[in-house]
């Protein structure tokens, strides 16, 4: 049954501050997520990603781990300060040859590079002059992906601008659970503005250089109402909006959800039309990260957008605490379709943390991330039988890596990693994984 496009591309996915470690090697400045993490309190067991997976140092063994898996794709991201240290200015050759070499070593090995330019580490030179809420941002980021399109664009064929802008705000500047740490609806809003505004001016910095392939990255959550009532209704209209449009309605279609007036009140400025033409230009691709749904009900009292999540008896809560609802991933690409017309989609981030079994001669049993990556798969496979054009899917993640603000607590990877040794180990996801990419899905249809 399950049968995939001819050239639909099976890979897996990672971020720079995630696995690299040595984060300051070779003439690198401090990101934003440097300085975060070297802030007393803001990290869960006060880790860093001083060392992460020491992907930095281990890439060639990782790339090896990779072709062994039989992946086709690999999406990582450049972290920027390793490029421009102080954000924009002098280039730091040594990053570049990192990079340089990282894609030399997957193009040996038959995988394709997919490139994400923004993966939330904001060079910290840059944020002291007001980061994501000056907007001379979007110059400095058309200015970095310039060198990087030069760089390497005769063997990178995928770019993606920005990894979840929704996260970088909602996370970064108003709940400050993410680096920079701001906590402020005010500035949540000309964030916003500026991240899009960025992403705009990349892309036109790529039509003058680039011949491949770019586009956008954003996570969408889908919000199913949890009654009929008018007031759940419209808190799953400003849910929605909040969330899913607030970025793909001015790249895609340049306006914004009128609901976000209704979220940010006076905090909330319109955009000049000259910021909404900059930031719809034309994309290759549209990336979508999809972790789980949300049943929406209206409480005034939840800060600011007045909504909250409604838990759903019987249901399968991951480690971050995420419904598992793979039926929201088919809603999810056929609203993308609906909403914003046919465009080549990636699958750019899927996966579960899960609290796994410790490692046992070798082996790692995970039936449930198996069960999670079969479901979701069966219903890309149902959404693509739909007529949405979906052209790869990428696992979250390749390796057990840091959560963010969560540390090493919550791990993604279908491949273990020991803290103390390094070591990989693969899950028997990843093996099923395996399975899955070599049989291009046929393997879905078997019981596991
Ligand atoms: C994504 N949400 O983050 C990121 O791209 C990854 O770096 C991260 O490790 C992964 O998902 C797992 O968390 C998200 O609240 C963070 O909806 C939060 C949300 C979605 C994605």
């Amino acid at each position: 049954m399950a049968a995939f496009p001819s050239g639909f591309l099976w890979g897996c996915a990672t971020s720079a501050y995630q696995i690299e470690g040595s984060p300051l090697a070779d003439g690198a400045g401090p990101s934003i997520w440097h300085r975060f993490a070297h802030t007393p309190g803001l990290m869960r067991d006060a880790e860093t990603g001083d060392i992460a997976c020491d992907h930095y140092r281990r890439f060639k063994d990782d790339v090896a781990l990779m072709k062994r898996l039989g992946m086709q794709a690999y999406r990582f991201s450049v972290s920027w300060s390793r490029i421009l240290p102080d954000g924009t200015g002098r280039v730091n050759q040594a990053g570049v040859d990192f990079y340089s070499r990282l894609v030399d070593e997957l193009r040996a090995n038959g995988i394709e590079p997919f490139v994400t330019l923004y993966h939330w580490d904001m060079p910290a030179a840059l944020d002291d002059k007001g980061g994501w809420l000056n907007r001379d941002s979007a110059e400095w980021f058309a200015e970095y992906a310039s060198v990087l399109f030069r760089a390497l664009d005769g063997r990178v064929t995928k770019w993606a601008t920005l990894n979840e802008p929704w996260v970088v705000t909602d996370g970064g500047y108003l709940f400050g659970a993410l680096a920079p740490g701001h906590r402020n609806l005010f500035e949540t809003p000309i964030a916003s503005r500026n991240l899009m505004r960025a992403h705009g001016a990349a892309v036109r910095a790529y039509r003058e250089t680039g011949r491949h392939e770019i586009g956008l990255v954003v996570n969408i959550e889908p919000k199913y109402p949890a009654s009929e009532s008018p007031e759940d209704l419209a808190a799953t209209r400003r849910a929605t909006a909040y969330m899913n449009e607030q970025y793909l309605d001015p790249a895609m279609l340049g306006r914004c959800p009128p609901e976000l007036r209704d979220v940010f009140g006076e905090a909330w400025t319109d955009w000049s039309d000259d910021d909404l033409a900059a930031v719809r230009q034309p994309i290759d691709f549209l990336g979508i990260n999809y972790y789980t749904r949300a049943v929406t009900r209206d409480d005034p009292a939840a800060w600011p957008v007045r909504t909250a999540t409604v838990r759903q008896d019987g249901a399968f809560y991951t480690e971050t605490g995420w419904e598992v609802y793979p039926q929201g991933l088919v809603d999810t690409l056929v609203w993308i379709k609906q909403r914003y017309g046919d465009i080549p989609l990636y699958i750019t981030e899927n996966g579960v943390a899960l609290a796994d079994a410790p490692v046992e001669n070798g082996r790692l049993h995970d039936p449930q991330r198996i069960e999670y990556l079969r479901q979701h798969l069966l219903a890309l496979h149902q959404a693509i039988a739909a007529g949405v054009d979906v052209r790869g899917y990428m696992v979250w993640s390749l390796l057990d890596n840091l959560e963010w603000s969560l540390g090493f607590s919550k791990r993604f990877g279908i491949v273990h990693v020991d803290r103390q040794t390094q070591e990989r180990t693969l899950k028997d996801s990843a093996e099923y994984y395996s399975r899955i990419i070599a049989s291009h899905g046929r393997a879905l249809d078997d019981p596991t």
